[in-house]
């Protein structure tokens, strides 16, 4: 996790495995637009980077992150090797944040011990913007570029 003092986003590229032979679904939260297109691009980009073919990853938008349970467990069951969740939620005035936040946290979970493919957590939550700009190509890195080594790390466990 990027955080002052650990920026992932300066992983050492020889310890992830080659993509080439893998595919891949990034499902991609509209709320927050602006966080989660650089999450994506970091994503993305990474995985394309470790030789993954840009026809063998799939985008599935769905409109919030409440919606990437439901979105990640159609991506299961597509033709990949993994699925990469992406969203950003912000704390507002009220308890909405927390509900969310847990919701998916939750659901990512459970698609991870019932389903047959892994699904990374890419949802960044934080209190202001200003944090979540930092987490999604800003001084502290990319969390897009984190989620996209750990998806090829984990379809490359025999
Ligand atoms: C409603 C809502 C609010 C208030 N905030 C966010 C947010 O910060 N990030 C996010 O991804 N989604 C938010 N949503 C939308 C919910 O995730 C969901 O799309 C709606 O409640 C409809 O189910």
């Amino acid at each position: 996790m990027a955080s002052v003092l650990n920026n992932l986003s300066d992983y050492n590229p020889k310890n992830v495995p080659d993509g080439r032979k893998y595919r891949f679904a990034l499902v991609v939260s509209e709320w927050n637009a602006n966080i989660t297109e650089s999450l994506f691009e970091g994503a993305f980009q990474t995985l394309i980077k470790h030789n993954v073919l840009k026809e063998n990853i799939v985008r599935i938008d769905v409109p919030g992150s409440f919606e990437l349970v439901y979105g990640a467990s159609k991506a299961q069951q597509m033709d990949v090797d993994a699925v990469i969740s992406i969203g950003s939620v912000i704390q507002g005035e009220t308890r909405h944040f927390e509900f969310i936040c847990n919701a998916v946290a939750h659901g990512i979970k459970d698609l991870n011990l019932s389903g047959k493919i892994p699904v990374i957590f890419c949802v960044l939550t934080d209190d202001t913007i200003v944090q979540s700009e930092a987490r999604s190509g800003g001084a502290l890195g990319n969390k897009g570029v984190e989620a996209a080594v750990a998806a090829l790390k984990m379809v490359a466990i025999p």
